[in-house]
């Protein structure tokens, strides 16, 4: 997400026309007026200082933006793992996240006004060259609509705008002619056909090439879009219009966002995530600011800087009234249902919505900004990045991380609007971060779990567009960009619009008829702002005092329940509600409330229990709400206990020159053998077995004496292998996928098994690395000869000295996900184990080599259900917290080792995995809906 307004500008010709210009006109002063303030509490930075960080901001752009030049372009993107450009088709697919890729050097194009803000206007200049000369926009390639709009109509506009602004002060760029405007405008009738849909909501996909519906087009037949997909478009199409005369962009984003105001649920004032793009009914209808929505909220208050059309500040006024109301619980955004705005929706909060404080700032809210930005710090300092989602009280829920940029970009914001040195330390960590766990010797990778500090082979391209952005402008002074951020509006894709736009062919949009530049007469237009002090207090320590209650929220944090406390809760007398952690099922109490909350409780044949609600069944509607929650809060306790009975991944570090522990490889654990969450980690150099499955002794034995040996998959069993090479006197093994191309960003990870029998004598780490990963090491021995290795439960310290300083220990809160995450009403729901531990179920996981013997027998699936009265630490809402942090890992260790025939799932979700768990979450709302309750 990124922010509007470098760059509001005060100065720009924002109509007075009643209440809701003033809080825009609010906002944008922020932004104007308080670069230059610092406020007491934070010491300030020096300018030297600022600008030691600003020139890392630079040195860490060079890399980035280097290493995707010299090894990647023109592919979309770099890979920075194995230095190379990701092709779309040339590497196994990601599902959605592909959707971004055209073949039209994506990270070129959206990193083009980024050059213009670091002032490297050679650069520049030379990268718009390289567009107009490689870019092709016809290629026969099924793109998302949404982020070819943000990403690549985007970059090609905020290229063409600081080009004629280059252009204009006479030195640079004299040769332009707006060549990237009229690619803008190529693009943008590529993208139209999109828009035929009798709802005037664009379809998600086109083809480049072949536009939609079209047999060659493979695409045109779905049926949903998300809310942010089609209303995160009217910045780009309106400009477009502006820029070009030609009207039609701007009056078909007008049309979706229309269509999309119209379809609210009229009675929240809220949206759901995805809609159907014929009907118009809400496919799913969870709420909240990040993932799906996020932008769609962003673009009406930009829409209105941009284009001073009052009602999309209306609209995004009465948004905004009921995020307040029902998402926002300070210093938390969660969702909730856009019929029962008062059921949160889930227990866990995405990585998106961290750009939501930088909208507030924009509107003028900043109290909340500021408590939300705190705690999303904590949640950062605790794990050095934001997780893609995490809980209510702070675990990780999905532990991926791909650079996202919403963080820095409220903190920009947030600084800009508070003048609080404070921020400028914020931002200094997220460089530390950046550099000390992300960078790699050919970019900078994509955390694939934060926990364990492993990386992913993926550089998007919003790291440049947006990340450095936003960094460089945080230490930036006025003097250090070359020409005026506040004359320009940042899309969502941190791309710069200038505001003049909003008095550029107005008319056109609105009459649809001549294409003719028409300016406005502005003598309606105040070009006053008021006194910002009146929303924020004239007081330097105010933001500080803010932030002090919030201090310890992350680390302190009781768990929350999962659904807000009723506001009947509170009537009085009235006993708080049953919660699942407190359920005992041989308590007579909790059984009568139980009844009267219409769940019934079965006993299973094989000793467990079940749980049923019927809400009609329920005493009253106060009652079978109860029961919903408590149902809930049951699923998710189940969902919670799988996950800590699981092991989580571990790491394979190449510590060596001249990798110095910068490249951090997922990898699986063996069920027998060193652990290495006890035994903290081994290192050693590797060298390859003969033969190279490692099935017999070993003839290479002097070769692997002493070090970590490496051995391919199958043809026998993983535990057999591992007696070979330690019989050869390895200290380790790390097991190599034969599958060639298989990769954990696309396969589910999975734990060595034994063989069945005793193999207690196995006292070496084994590990286990996909093919994808396990090639990074293979061709760091071609090349380098010498390759020492780390195998750890978690990335340690990096740098030239790879210190053996410990970190933390890990959380072992696994992100997999439960198979059962919905609940229904009058479906049965396993919950409650009453033989706990001694229930578990043998599945064998898919197995990807069906010629393979390694993984034939022990591996167990994640189905074994377990007691959360006995295994979950008691606590009370008011009353004193444990400290879940540390607690799963212990409860792990002692399951694992009373339960061998422990596995775990999926450790990554690509972004399409996710959608889809979040679909299972939005069935049982649904089911919700049709008890009406
Ligand atoms: C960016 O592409 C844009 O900010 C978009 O709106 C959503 N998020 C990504 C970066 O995280």
């Amino acid at each position: 997400m990124s922010e509007a307004g470098g760059g509001l500008g005060c100065g720009s010709p924002v109509p007075q026309r009643g209440p809701w210009s003033l809080v825009a006109a609010t906002a944008a002063l922020y932004l104007v007026s308080a670069t230059s303030v610092w406020t007491a509490g934070a010491t300030p930075m020096s300018r030297e200082e600022k600008q030691k960080l600003g020139n890392q901001v630079l040195e860490m752009f060079d890399h980035a933006y280097g290493n995707y030049m010299e090894h990647a372009y023109p592919a979309d993107e770099l890979m920075p793992l194995t230095c190379r450009g990701r092709v779309r088709g040339q590497e196994p697919s990601r599902g959605d996240v592909d959707d971004a890729l055209g073949k039209f050097s994506l990270t070129l194009i959206d990193s083009l006004d980024t050059l213009v803000v670091l002032n490297k206007t050679k650069e520049f200049e030379d990268a718009v060259r390289k567009v107009l000369r490689d870019v092709n926009l016809d290629n026969d390639v099924v793109v998302s609509v949404f982020e070819t709009n943000i990403r690549v109509l985007g970059g090609l506009l905020g290229g063409h705008s600081l080009a004629i602004m280059l252009k204009e002060k006479g030195e640079y760029m004299q040769w332009y002619n707006d060549e990237l405007l009229q690619m803008a405008k190529q693009l943008g009738y590529k993208l139209l056909p999109a828009f035929n849909t009798t709802s005037g909501l664009p379809y998600p996909r086109i083809n480049l090439k072949f536009g939609i519906r079209k047999p060659e087009a493979r695409t045109g037949t779905e049926t949903d879009t998300c809310t942010a997909c089609a209303g995160t478009l009217i910045l780009e199409f309106a400009a477009l219009s502006r820029f070009t005369g030609a009207t039609i962009f701007e009056e078909y984003a007008r049309k979706a966002l229309d269509f999309l105001w119209e379809k609210r649920q009229r009675s929240s004032n809220l949206v759901g995530v995805t809609i159907n793009i014929h009907t118009g009914d809400w496919v799913r209808k969870d709420s909240g600011v990040g993932a799906g929505i996020d932008s769609y909220y962003e673009y009406l208050l930009k829409a209105y800087v941009l284009l001073g059309d009052d009602s999309f500040l209306e609209r995004f006024n009465t948004h905004y009234d009921a995020i307040m109301r029902y998402i926002s619980q300070p210093p938390l955004l969660l969702d909730v249902h856009i019929h029962k705005p008062m059921l949160n929706a889930r227990t866990w909060m995405d990585a998106l919505l961290a750009f939501f404080p930088g909208l507030q700032v924009l509107k003028g809210d900043i109290r909340p900004a500021i408590e939300t930005h705190e705690m999303l710090y904590q949640v950062i300092k605790k794990h050095n990045f934001l997780p893609e989602a995490f809980t209510t009280d702070f675990r990780v829920h999905w532990a991926q991380h791909p650079l996202r940029p919403e963080f820095a970009e409220s903190t920009y914001f947030l600084y800009k609007a508070t003048g609080d040195p404070y921020y400028l330390e914020v931002g200094k960590t997220l460089i530390e971060n950046l550099n000390k766990y992300a960078r790699v010797p050919c970019g900078f990778a994509a955390m694939k779990d934060v926990r364990t500090g492993s990386h992913e082979d993926r550089m998007d391209s919003f790291f440049l567009a947006e990340m450095f952005k936003y960094l460089y402008l945080l230490f930036a002074d006025k003097e250090d960009i070359i020409f005026d951020i506040e004359d320009y509006i940042f899309t969502t894709e941190a791309h710069l619009l200038p505001l003049w736009l909003s008095t550029t062919n107005q008319r056109i949009s609105k009459k649809n008829s001549t294409s003719e530049y028409t300016e406005l007469d502005d003598s309606n237009f105040d070009w006053t702002c008021p006194n910002t002090q009146i929303l924020f207090p004239n007081d330097p320590l105010y933001a500080q005092s803010i932030r002090e209650p919030l201090k310890n929220v992350v680390d302190k944090s009781c768990p929350r329940g999962v659904i807000r406390v009723r506001e009947e809760s509170f009537r009085s007398g009235a006993k708080p509600p049953l919660r699942a952690r407190d359920f005992m099922a041989t308590n007579p109490e909790h059984l009568e409330i139980l009844k009267k909350m219409g769940v019934s409780l079965i006993h299973l044949k094989d000793g467990r229990v079940q749980l049923v609600q019927h809400a009609i069944q329920a005493a009253s509607s106060i009652d079978a709400e109860d029961g919903l929650r408590f149902m809930q809060e049951m699923i998710e306790l189940s969902s919670q206990q799988q996950k800590e009975q699981q092991l989580p991944p571990r790491a394979v570090q190449i510590v060596s020159h001249p990798f110095f522990g910068r490249v951090v490889l997922t990898a699986g654990p063996a069920q027998f053998g060193l652990d290495l969450s006890k035994h903290k980690e081994t290192r050693g150099f590797v060298a390859s077995s003969k033969p190279y499955n490692g099935c017999s002794e070993l003839t290479n034995p002097e070769a692997v004496m002493g070090k970590i040996a490496l051995i391919q998959r199958g043809q026998c069993m993983f535990a057999e292998k591992a007696r070979n090479i330690q019989n050869a006197g390895a200290i380790g093994g790390i097991v190599i996928d034969d599958n060639e191309g298989s990769s954990s960003d696309t396969a589910p990870l999975f734990q060595m098994a034994g063989d069945g029998k005793d193999t207690d004598d196995i006292k070496i780490p084994m590990l286990f690395l996909f093919s994808k990963e396990g090639s990074i090491i293979l061709d760091a021995i071609r090349e380098y000869e010498e390759v020492e290795v780390l195998l750890s439960d978690k990335a340690k310290d990096r740098g030239p000295e790879m210190e053996n300083e410990e970190q933390p220990s890990s959380e072992n809160d696994s992100q997999n996900q439960s198979a059962e995450q919905t609940i229904s009403i009058s479906q049965a729901v396993d919950l409650v184990d009453q033989k706990s531990s001694e229930e578990s179920s043998l599945n064998s996981h898919s197995d990807s080599s069906p010629a393979d013997t390694d993984n034939a027998a022990g591996i167990s699936s994640a189905e074994q259900t377990s007691n959360p009265t006995e295994s979950q630490e008691p606590t009370s809402l008011d009353g004193e917290c444990t400290d879940l942090d540390n607690q799963p890992q212990e409860q792990s260790e002692t399951e694992e080792d009373s339960n061998p025939n422990v596995s775990w799932g999926k450790k990554v979700q690509p972004m399409d995995s996710i959608l889809a768990d979040w679909n299972e979450d939005i069935e049982a709302f649904e089911m919700m809906e049709k008890d009406e309750l």
